[in-house]
């Protein structure tokens, strides 16, 4: 393979002689000179043709890939301000054409396409902002964690019970049994936490969730907390904290991107807002929503609610223990009311989280009032009979979450290769 440099680089060294390598994101030809614009993982330089004999004599296409050798110099024609004088151009592997979705204008193509041609689409100005931004959420999110003593943990995604409840798993054959796979790493963070404390994972989950909505993944990235010695209170602190620092930080790392996306990004204020359930039901109610204490929020009722709280973000908490999972803890005066919250932002649940329950007895307890069995989470609920200290903690959806940053309103786009109801492939 031939020594190549980025163009970021080249344009910073002019005078020298490197060599580029990229694809052609376009040409243009005059009577006497031919432009051709490389891209690489960097940026652009136009490479300008004077010695129409350099240039192949094939032609050349949009995305073939190619490697030129020559000097870059000041340019007062050029948009970038640079433009790279060639001594050699060469053809590396060459792209069959037409493409198939339109990588310079991505709106141009419908999103299916655009799906089904995704490593294209990676290409295209806007997909590649989307997760640039995506993998910079990612790295400020260990990276806080891992200064603020958690480690980081790996549970496995082949589970034997449901940890969700029991609707939504996808079952598969395991040797002489069934396994599923796993709807979430809460059991095993939990069991993490009551040793190690404070821990955190990034991990995909499994969701078989009938329905295709703009926000419904069936393989969905979590971000998971879980802290010992922690209330539902105590993991909000930290969930808005770690918000606002990853939010804080796209602002600052990313404006490239945002300007791409045309995105002006809103950093909601400290402390959140917390609405509590019923405060939320009341507030519906008063507005004309046909509503009562104990029903879900349809996406409508969410979506008034949103505009009755006027936060960009904020916790809805304390809900009704038969909204939420059995590991929830109950209220001691009121166990039909649970330490649980859901943040919501830019109009949609990101986060959901609670404290758990470390006392067997009550675990067992809940889990049959659900309707499920104990005796199929026995290893996780004796974890707790050894000395399990109270602890709580929160999931970020990864791919909602960059949804609001990045200001798209079908969740497939910030996933790279999304499984839906109907996708399996790419
Ligand atoms: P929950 O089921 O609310 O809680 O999930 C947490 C977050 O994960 C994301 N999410 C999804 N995103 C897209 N498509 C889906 N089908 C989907 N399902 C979930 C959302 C959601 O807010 N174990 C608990 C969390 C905890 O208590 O720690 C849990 O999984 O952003």
């Amino acid at each position: 393979m031939f020594e190549r440099i980025y163009i970021e680089e080249a344009k910073r060294r002019p005078g020298e002689t490197v060599t580029i390598a990229g694809w052609v994101a376009r040409t243009r030809d005059l009577a006497k000179i031919k432009f051709i614009v490389v891209r690489d993982k960097t940026g652009e330089i136009q490479v300008t043709v004077k010695d129409l004999g350099l240039y192949p004599g094939e032609g050349l296409g949009r995305e073939d890939v190619i490697a030129v050798t020559g000097k870059a110099a000041q340019s007062k024609i050029a948009n970038a301000g640079v433009e790279f004088f060639p001594d050699r151009i060469e053809v590396v592997n060459k792209s069959r054409q037409p493409l198939p979705v339109d990588i310079a204008e991505t709106s141009q193509s419908e999103l299916e396409t655009r799906l089904n041609w995704r490593f294209l689409d990676f290409r295209a100005p806007q997909t590649r902002a989307i997760f640039a931004i995506q993998n910079r959420l990612l790295s400020t999110f260990r990276g806080w964690l891992t200064e603020n003593g958690y480690t980081e943990i790996q549970p496995p995604c082949i589970i034997s019970s449901a940890s969700e409840g029991g609707a939504d798993l996808f079952k598969l054959p395991y040797f002489e049994k069934d396994a599923f796979l796993a709807q979430s790493p809460q059991l095993y963070k939990q069991m993490c936490a009551i040793s190690f404390e404070k821990v955190f994972t990034v991990t995909p989950i499994w969701r078989a969730e009938k329905f295709n909505t703009p926000t419904h993944l069936n393989e969905v990235r979590q971000m998971d907390i879980e802290q010992a010695f922690a209330d539902d209170e105590a993991v909000m602190k930290v969930l808005e904290k770690i918000l606002v620092h990853m939010l804080r930080d796209v602002k600052e790392h990313c404006p490239e991107e945002l300007k791409t996306l045309k995105r002006d990004l809103v950093i909601p204020e400290l402390p959140f807002r917390r609405v509590t359930y019923t405060e939320a039901i009341e507030m519906l109610q008063r507005a004309g929503e046909q509503i009562v204490w104990g029903d879900d929020f349809t996406k409508p009722q969410e979506k008034r609610m949103m505009e009755l709280v006027g936060k960009e973000a904020f916790f809805l908490k304390d809900w009704p223990a038969a909204q939420k999972a059995f590991y929830s803890m109950p209220y001691s005066d009121n166990p039909e009311v649970v330490h649980a919250f859901d943040c919501i932002y830019g109009g949609i649940e990101i986060s959901s989280g609670t404290q758990r329950i470390h006392v067997p007895e009550l675990l067992r307890e809940r889990i049959s009032k659900k309707g499920l069995h104990p005796e199929n989470f026995e290893s996780y609920i004796e974890a707790f009979a050894y000395g399990a200290p109270p602890h709580a903690g929160w999931s970020i959806g990864l791919e909602r979450l960059t949804m609001i940053v990045t200001g798209k309103d079908n969740i497939r786009e910030c996933c790279m290769f999304p499984r839906d109801r109907e996708r399996l492939t790419p």
